[in-house]
């Protein structure tokens, strides 16, 4: 086992890792920007060193900076979290140099599955079901016009080094296909440096469901069941939940097979999401494979019961799995708190907590890095907490969450508090009646 992580990442998830390393008694060395210097995960890990200024760029994305704290802490390991250089190849490779363990895939695999093109290409030859649409790379927008013919309308153009929206254009004629293209290529230009687009059949109201998969160094893989993420805002998720109330123990079976076949035709290492469309016939279709920690891995711990940072520091460590696919035997919900006004438009809203007060109870978890006095700084992202709640059934977890909101006290900033009070007691989502394009028609009320 290691002896030292070095965590390389901020707020909630460096606490969350911390925790962790701290309970199987490996020591922690915290990475901070000036502008974190009083955060938690500074004030929990054993050692911490300050990488730079407030920015990113500066700090919690430099690598040198990052490789410098690694070597004179001595640490043998790092943690990337998510985010920041969760899924960066380069990272991953600078770590193997420097004799220390990426805790996550090699960089061959983080670089497959950030290339979409690739990333669908190589789950075609496992088997696994994807959406019709070009065979890679579109050569220009005559081959691209042609397959939407062929495929038929509305399709969808994506961005090979896409993934979350970027470079993304719905298209639903034919007249339209042209002004689409170069829009969707300027985006994909001007984010990511690479405009190389594919084509795919736009599939309408689908739902989001991805499923939590683990491999070992010995090439065993095995999913730990579904989490349903349709609930989101411009491709921002703000609740998650296992199960879907989509799912049926035989769509989990398929899916579940889907995405253990995806994780071991690329001898998958470490903990990953396979993402999938389904639509409303409950035919699914590979989306995404993400090769990181995710945000919303909570609801899989509290559903299967099981410590996902535990397990992922363990087969990084080389320790083979033992157990097989998990069903959930609970309904678990995560609504993210972010320092965001969701009566005006979800702007962020930095600044003092002047109190904070965060819900207990049986079945329900707060994950964070905030406390009353606490200054959310405007440079990252604005998520203040996570509150997990389960339960038995859907129906008592919705319930649950409701009184846990309602305990729920942050004073001092505007959050999405309010947002997820109403969609709580939203009818078609209490009826597990939703898709991805839910939050378009969904209109904030007074009062919450
Ligand atoms: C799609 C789609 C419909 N049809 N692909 C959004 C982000 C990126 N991961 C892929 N996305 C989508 N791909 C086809 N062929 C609809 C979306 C999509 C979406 C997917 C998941 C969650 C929210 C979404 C919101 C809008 C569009």
């Amino acid at each position: 086992m290691f002896n030292k992580v070095l965590i390389a990442n901020r707020g909630e998830i460096a606490l969350r890792i911390i925790r962790t390393c701290k309970e199987m008694d490996i020591n922690t060395v915290a990475v901070y920007s000036t502008a974190d210097k009083d955060s938690l995960h500074v004030r929990f890990a054993d050692e911490a060193v300050c990488i730079g200024p407030a920015s990113s760029a500066e700090s919690y994305l430099n690598i040198p900076r990052i490789m410098a704290a690694v070597e004179i802490t001595n640490a043998d390991a790092v943690h990337p979290g998510y985010g920041f250089l969760a899924e960066n190849s380069g990272f991953a490779e600078i770590c193997t140099e420097y004799g220390v363990k990426f805790i996550g895939p090699s960089p061959e695999m983080i670089d497959m599955m950030g290339d979409k093109i690739t990333a669908k290409e190589t789950m075609v030859k496992a088997g696994v079901p994807v959406v019709p649409g070009s065979d890679g790379l579109l050569k220009d927008i005559n081959s691209g016009l042609k397959i939407a013919k062929d495929i038929g309308y509305p399709v969808i153009l994506k961005a090979t080094a896409g993934g979350g929206g970027k470079g993304m254009r719905i298209v639903h004629r034919p007249e339209e296909f042209e002004s689409q293209w170069n829009k969707a290529r300027q985006e994909a230009k001007a984010s990511f440096g690479n405009d190389g687009m594919y084509v795919e059949k736009y599939i309408e109201e689908p739902r989001h469901i991805e499923f939590q998969i683990i491999g070992d160094q010995k090439g065993k893989v095995i999913h730990l069941s579904e989490r349903d993420c349709s609930i989101q805002r411009r491709h921002q998720k703000l609740v998650e939940e296992c199960p879907s109330p989509f799912m049926d123990s035989r769509l989990r079976s398929k899916m579940g097979k889907a995405a253990v076949k995806a994780g071991k035709s690329i001898n998958y290492e470490g903990v990953g999401t396979v993402e999938f469309l389904v639509d409303k016939y409950k035919k699914f279709y590979f989306m995404e494979m993400n090769t990181r920690i995710q945000v919303e891995h909570p609801v899989t711990e509290e559903v299967i019961d099981h410590d996902l940072i535990k397990e992922q520091i363990k087969v990084a460590a080389g320790i083979p799995i033992t157990g097989k696919d998990y069903l959930p035997s609970m309904h678990a919900i995560e609504c993210r708190i972010n320092a965001e006004d969701p009566y005006n438009n979800f702007r962020p809203s930095p600044g003092k907590i002047t109190s904070f007060h965060s819900p207990k109870g049986h079945g329900v978890r707060v994950d964070t890095h905030v406390y009353a006095g606490y200054t959310v700084p405007p440079y990252y992202d604005s998520m203040i907490a996570k509150l997990i709640c389960r339960a038995q059934t859907r129906e008592e977890c919705i319930t649950k969450m409701e009184r846990a909101l309602d305990e729920f006290v942050v004073e001092g900033i505007k959050t999405t508090l309010p947002f997820h009070k109403q969609l709580m007691r939203d009818k078609s989502f209490r009826e597990g009646n939703f898709h991805t394009g839910f939050l378009d028609t969904f209109e904030l009320k007074p009062g919450y």
